[in-house]
Formats: structure tokens, C-alpha cells, sequence
């Protein structure tokens, strides 16, 4: 049988590396501070870690590392914001507790692949 046979073991929709940076917190906007993380999109949340070098696609496993934080989807709004922003291809990502994310890639195809990831699951929670 699959090893998630049980159904216990939420989804690995999607990682990978991309800029990352916290713009308020509960609704108080923040200093911006981009760093690179390590993001993976697995059940209903988009789980943010540190160190990127230590994680890969294959590797990961939950309990694998520590996440440095974990963002709930359900509910959540994404868009476009390429006016936050001097660098390319940026969107925001906003919680219903208020906090706000700016995530970014060089990379055009996929940054678009995250960007309509995350909205399909923020969709499929909204139906639910
Ligand atoms: O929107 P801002 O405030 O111009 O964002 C830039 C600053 O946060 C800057 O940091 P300091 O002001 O602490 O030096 C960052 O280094 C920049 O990356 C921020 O702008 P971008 O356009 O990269 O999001």
C-alpha cells in the first residue's frame, strides 16, 4: 500500500526556493527584510524554512527540519504586487490574522506556477 493509505498525511503540493519577506504582522506593517526560504505548499498551508540548503524536493519530510513559520491558507488572499516592490515578479499573500507576505522569483514561469498553486488551494478551501 502507499505510505499515506490512511490519508493521514497531508499532501506535498509543491517546494521550492524563493524570496521571501514578512510586511506586517496582525495588521502593523513591518520593516522589509528579503531573505531567500525554503517554501513548501503541503494541506491547507504554505510552510516557510530557513535554510534552503538543507532542505531539497526529496529530502523533505515532515519532522525532517524545523519550520521557521507555517501560514494558514483558508481564507487567505493573494495578488499581485508588483508596486510593493523594485524587484520582479512579487505577490503578496495576506492571512486572516493579518499577516502579509511578499514572495518573489527571477524566475517568470515560476513564480506564476506558485502563484496559481497557492490560489487553487485557497480556492478549493473557500468551496469547502
Ligand atoms: O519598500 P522599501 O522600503 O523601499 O523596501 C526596501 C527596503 O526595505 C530595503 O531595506 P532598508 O531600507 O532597510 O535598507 C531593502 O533592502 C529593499 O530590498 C527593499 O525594497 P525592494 O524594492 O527590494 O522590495
Amino acid at each position: 500500500s502507499s505510505p499515506d493509505s490512511d490519508g493521514c498525511t497531508p499532501e506535498l503540493e509543491k517546494a521550492g526556493l524563493l524570496n521571501k519577506t514578512k510586511i506586517a504582522e496582525g495588521g502593523r506593517k513591518l520593516r522589509k527584510n528579503w531573505s531567500p526560504s525554503w517554501v513548501v505548499l503541503v494541506g491547507n498551508s504554505l510552510v516557510f524554512f530557513k535554510d534552503p540548503k538543507s532542505q531539497t524536493p526529496s529530502s523533505w519530510k515532515p519532522g525532517n527540519s524545523r519550520p521557521e513559520s507555517s501560514v494558514d491558507l483558508r481564507g487567505a488572499q493573494l495578488q499581485w504586487a508588483n508596486e510593493l516592490s523594485s524587484k520582479k515578479n512579487v505577490f503578496k499573500l495576506r492571512t486572516v490574522t493579518g499577516n502579509e507576505f511578499l514572495l518573489q522569483s527571477e524566475t517568470d514561469s515560476l513564480i506564476r506556477e506558485w502563484y496559481n498553486t497557492i490560489q487553487n488551494v485557497i480556492d478549493r478551501l473557500d468551496r469547502e
